[in-house]
């Protein structure tokens, strides 16, 4: 008889888990970025942010539609690569993800978008900055940063501006951010009256630019300007030092991480770089981003590189708008997503314009003093 009671018992209180478990509703959001291949630490960084959003979430108890919301990061790695890219794309619609987070690079987020149009779910990019991404006119495409054409151009005037640049040499990478932004900063510079007294080329995955640095030095420029990203940027500026090249270095996004004077082996000058993050805060939001840059450092051990604070952004803002909705299914939520409008986050106040860019988007100005990144100013 007690053995029946227990069996009862027993019984009852898996139906009832499984009860609870059945109202439930599992939120698959996916992250993809370059988790491997030489910028894999901005990749990790990037995925970093998006854990750090996911966990938060899930232990906070969010409830969608009057059900407990579990989420579940699947997270995948594009190696920066666009046809890798299209494939990991893919294997998260195939997972049925109810929205995506990424990709970092512009050269995978562009082509990948077509993938997530089709299947209809939302995507936000934390950092492709290439303005084609949301000029397609797809729906299903949102960016939290600036684009190249604010930041190559405002670079390109404050190269002139505010460092005297006169002659000044261009080097891109030949990827769709590199191109994008070298040729916006060029447009910059030369509206303000500077001279481009040479245009070179490499390819992200180059480590020798002594013959492209060797052209640039005969042209004598006061400032180099790189479009690409910082595993490129890192050797050009130990190869510069090398040959006694020793012109103000300026860049994106791309290069402006925490550990760019690692990657130039400590031969950075002090104010020597100037770079920009595609965003930034000012005032009281700043408070937000350092308790972030902090909560991020404990966890991980590791400083922000860059776009972490974005990623975690990007989960909060799309999870905002299934909770609005009332439904994590992208049918449901996208147009609640498309009219964001002054969501508070830790990166700033998040609305949407038509396109789906980030409306009055900022820009950081840094330069690296003594091997640490250090803010010169927030610029709109
Ligand atoms: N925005 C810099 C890195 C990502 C990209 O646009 O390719």
């Amino acid at each position: 008889m007690q053995l029946k009671l227990k069996a009862v018992v027993a019984a009852v209180t898996l139906l009832a888990a499984g009860t609870a478990l059945a109202q439930d509703l599992l939120v698959k959001i996916g992250h993809i970025g370059p988790t491997s291949g030489a910028i894999a630490q901005l990749g990790k960084d990037n995925e970093n942010g998006a854990r750090m959003a996911v966990e938060e979430l899930n232990a906070k108890g969010v409830m969608i539609g009057g059900k407990k919301a579990k989420f579940e990061l699947l997270a995948e790695d594009d190696a920066g690569d666009p046809k890798q890219g299209t494939a990991a794309a893919q294997k998260l619609v195939d997972s049925k993800v109810n929205g995506v987070i990424g990709h970092l690079n512009s050269g995978t987020t562009i082509p990948a978008s077509k993938i997530y149009l089709d299947a209809g779910i939302p995507q936000i990019s934390p950092s492709a900055t290439n303005p084609k991404y949301t000029r397609q006119g797809y729906k299903t495409a949102f960016r939290l940063v600036a684009d190249d054409t604010q930041l190559g151009g405002t670079l390109g005037r404050y190269a002139v501006e505010k460092l005297g640049g006169k002659n000044i040499a261009v080097i891109d990478d030949r990827t769709a951010y590199g191109q994008g932004v070298a040729d916006e900063f060029e447009k910059g510079a030369k509206s303000k009256g500077a001279k481009i007294v040479g245009r070179q080329f490499t390819n992200d995955k180059a480590t020798d630019f002594t013959a492209i640095l060797t052209a640039v030095k005969a042209a004598k420029p006061d400032i180099v300007f790189f479009g690409g990203m910082n595993a490129v940027a890192g050797p050009m500026l130990r190869q510069m030092k090398q040959l006694g090249l020793n012109a103000k270095f300026m860049g994106g996004d791309g290069i402006c991480t925490a550990d760019l004077p690692e990657l130039a082996a400590g031969t950075i000058a002090d104010n020597q770089v100037v770079c920009a993050e595609a965003g930034g805060v000012e005032g009281e939001q700043k408070a937000g981003m350092t308790k972030f840059y902090d909560d991020y450092q404990k966890k991980f051990g590791v400083p922000v590189q860059i776009y972490a604070p974005y990623v975690y952004d990007a989960v909060n803002v799309m999870v905002a708008a299934m909770v609005k909705a009332g439904s994590a299914d992208p049918k449901a939520y996208l147009p609640v997503l498309a009219k964001t409008d002054g969501y508070k986050g830790v990166t700033g106040t998040i609305s949407f314009d038509e396109k789906g860019d980030i409306k009055n988007g900022a820009l950081t100005l840094y330069t690296y003093k003594g091997g640490k990144r250090e803010q010169i100013a927030v610029v709109r």
